[in-house]
């Protein structure tokens, strides 16, 4: 029999490694430092991407450690059993990763001036690379089509929810000064002003030599070549289809105009413009 998502406060979340009793509590319990640094994300928007420039960035470039030790130990996810216990032991200043949407991540964010950094993408390009990876993987739900996971996604049953209402949630937080909206987009078209941004954000100094380095080490090939960032030690516990695909795919923007009909173009469009409507249309920049 085929193993079934786990369903948690009405949203889908892979069936290993999640337990919603364990998010209740990191609901309830868990405190965001102000230390802390945040990277928030729906699923496949660059979020490992990030978090491969956030550890270059505090280690000046050097890849010592983004190549020792697996990328989410560097930055646990809160909503993962093994990341929340993690967290209760890693020292500040910490590096936290969620893909949660806001209104189950742990409640101390409202109260805390830790730093967070929302990554949006093309959430047709999100919908496209979603469809890869969940079928590549084990731990989801598979989905025969592409056709079945447009429909999915856009009424929000995917795993995570709905990508409309984890972005109308996390940029209600967007006038804060502790808050960075940054998009896949910018980041691919221009990577150094983006890292500089970053920099700037989280109040570090680097050198221009040392911008190079977070450049060079975080690219899509070196992360391609990091097995410490690549997803490939999943197959070591058995949780990829061997030669199904890829963690590190593509890596471009636009790769939904491979994919989508004509029809599915038109109406991911009205969705979207409906949805979205009540946001100023300048926070898309695709
Ligand atoms: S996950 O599983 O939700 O955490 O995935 P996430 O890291 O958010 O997104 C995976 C997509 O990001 C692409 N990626 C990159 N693009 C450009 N440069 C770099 N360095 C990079 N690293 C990861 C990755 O290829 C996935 O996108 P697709 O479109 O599937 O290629």
């Amino acid at each position: 029999m085929t193993q079934k998502n786990i369903w948690y406060e009405g949203i889908a979340f892979p069936f290993v490694g999640f337990n919603p009793e364990l998010m209740r509590k990191a609901y309830e319990e868990f405190v965001v430092n102000e230390e802390d640094v945040l990277t928030v994300t729906f699923p496949k928007s660059g979020t490992n991407w990030l978090i491969e420039i956030l550890c270059l960035i505090r280690s000046k470039g050097d890849a010592t450690q983004i190549q020792s030790v697996p990328i989410w130990v560097r930055s646990p996810w809160v909503e993962t059993v093994s990341g929340y216990e993690d967290l209760k032991t890693m020292e500040s200043p910490r590096l936290i990763s969620t893909h949660l949407p806001i209104h189950i991540f742990p409640k101390s964010i409202h109260t805390t001036k830790a730093k967070v950094i929302y990554l949006m993408r093309n959430p047709r390009d999100v919908l496209v690379s979603g469809y890869y990876f969940w079928n590549y993987v084990k731990f989801v739900e598979n989905t025969k089509s592409l056709q079945e996971y447009f429909e999915l996604f856009l009424d929000g049953n995917v795993v995570f929810g709905s990508w409309f209402d984890h972005v109308h949630g996390w940029l209600s937080l967007r006038d804060q000064k502790n808050f960075l909206l940054l998009s896949y987009e910018e980041l691919k078209q221009d990577t150094r002003s983006t890292i500089e941004k970053i920099c700037h954000f989280l109040g570090e100094k680097l050198e221009p030599e040392e911008i190079n380095l977070v450049l060079k080490n975080s690219s899509f090939q070196a992360m391609k070549e990091n097995k410490m960032s690549n997803y490939s030690l999943l197959s070591e516990v058995d949780l990829i289809h061997e030669g199904h695909g890829s963690f590190m795919r593509k890596g471009i923007s636009g790769d939904w105009k491979n994919h989508f009909t004509v029809t599915q173009a038109e109406k991911f469009d009205k969705v979207f413009k409906e949805k979205m409507a009540d946001l100023p249309q300048e926070l898309f920049p695709w």
